[in-house]
């Protein structure tokens, strides 16, 4: 873990933080032949791919209703009612987001100009496996699809070595509303979701984060298959000055560096004893965490940072653009106020990323790696599109005429001016 005064940090230790590697460059060839080969082979490829990487042989990929009734059985009373919390509050924030449906506004008189949104007709989420299952990802991903309306949402998750998928993750696209599920991960799930195959069918759009495989693959199928944006290993920026709590700072740290290898937590703080104390905890409470192997590993890409001034942390965040931003300072609002790249931000010492994860409301599918600089996370806009309308009577195009007219002859296209002229006389054929 770097621990440096921001004003020591050197070029090149800043560039590392700041560009954090997605990765992506690495993997696009090999990503590219298994898409290819799933475009071209469909289930049987999939299938084999299944096999190669999932270690799993699968007669069927859909997760049947048998599957599914024997997950909701043994899920106990208690935990389908915490999935339930958690999808409320998703579903009441997101619902919150929607746009009114169809609008108009006269922009001079006779012109009269609206705008419709229409949900996409399906989407497909991808739900990550591997290391850890993620049915808090599919009420993320589900919810807000569902919520905009979009006709059909399939989810695809990575199978467990059993071949099964981990029973909350069922119960909770149940609980979303997810019409199928597949279980698919990695390269081939996106190639399937975006070409179709003869089980899967092909989408509009894909959601969800993955790893940089599956980032990856997301990136090269947007000739067929929209995607929300890259989302790859998790990340926190912690803005704190001394009104900061350090066990829990740390705490917020350890919880980011459990999710992967290359997860990223940094500290930005004007108070370098809380940066001393927040180090300490750190390395304390990594000996004590379940997955501290993990985090261990992922503790190498963290660093607290002493910065000057609190603007000086601001000025490190917003270059930095996180996934993830605590605030936890005295004057939070003067913070917030200057913060301008960030996917969520979670503000004061009761706002823990995790309650964000699971079940505040607000998304956690985020853009990582720097990528907040110009990618909001996932919101009711991802699963929507907006159609301009135009309503104009004659004299409000009569109004426009001269200026069109003058437009499009200056573009040298005069079937254009014509094509205004007819509407007050002129018959081009004569
Ligand atoms: N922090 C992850 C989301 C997550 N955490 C799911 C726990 N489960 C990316 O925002
Ligand atoms: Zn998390």
């Amino acid at each position: 873990m770097l621990f440096k005064k921001l004003s020591d940090v050197s070029e090149a230790e800043m560039q590392k933080l700041i560009s954090r590697g997605s990765g992506l460059a690495d993997v696009g060839e090999i990503v590219s032949s298994v898409l290819s080969d799933v475009q071209v082979r469909g289930d049987a490829a999939v299938r084999e791919y299944t096999k190669k990487f999932d270690k799993v042989e699968l007669a069927d990929f859909e997760v049947s209703e048998a599957e599914f009734e024997e997950a909701l059985a043994g899920i106990g009373p208690e935990l389908l009612e915490h999935l339930k919390v958690a999808a409320a509050n998703i579903r009441a924030f997101h619902a919150a987001q929607l746009p009114e449906a169809t609008w108009f506004m006269e922009v001079q008189p006779g012109v009269v100009l609206g705008q419709k949104a229409t949900a996409l007709e399906s989407v497909g989420a991808y739900a990550p496996g591997g290391r850890a299952s993620y049915p808090s990802t599919v009420l993320m991903t589900v919810i807000p699809a569902r919520v905009a309306g979009v006709g059909q949402v399939i989810v695809c998750t990575p199978p467990r070595a059993d071949g099964s998928v981990h029973p909350l993750t069922l119960a909770a696209a149940k609980v979303a509303g997810a019409d199928k599920v597949f279980k698919l991960g990695g390269v081939q799930a996106v190639g399937a979701m975006a070409y179709g195959t003869e089980t899967v069918p092909k989408v509009d759009k894909i959601v969800g984060p993955g790893n940089v495989f599956v980032t990856s693959a997301k990136m090269q199928v947007r000739d067929v298959a929209e995607i929300d944006f890259p989302a790859g290993p998790s990340e926190v920026l912690i803005i704190a000055d001394d009104s900061a709590d350090a066990v829990m700072a740390a705490s917020d740290i350890i919880a980011q560096a459990e999710h992967d290898p290359n997860a990223v937590s940094v500290l930005v703080t004007t108070s370098e004893t809380l940066g001393e104390a927040v180090r300490r905890e750190v390395l304390l409470q990594t000996e004590n965490t379940a997955r501290s192997e993990i985090v261990k590993t992922s503790l190498e890409n963290a660093a607290v940072l002493i910065s000057d001034t609190l603007e000086q942390s601001i000025d490190f965040s917003n270059k930095f653009a996180p996934e993830h931003l605590e605030i936890m300072v005295e004057d939070s609002d003067f913070v917030l106020n200057k913060i301008k790249n960030a996917g969520s931000i979670f503000v004061g010492n009761y706002a823990p990323v995790p309650v964000g994860d699971y079940a505040s409301g607000t998304n956690h599918v985020l853009p990582t790696a720097g990528y907040a600089r110009i990618y909001s996370g996932l919101n009711i806009n991802h699963f929507l599109k907006y159609s301009s309308i135009q309503k104009i009577s004659k004299s409000g195009l009569e109004s426009l005429k001269e200026t069109i007219i003058a437009l499009a002859e200056e573009e040298g296209l005069q079937a254009h001016a014509d094509a205004i002229r007819t509407r007050f006389g002129y018959r081009p054929s004569k």
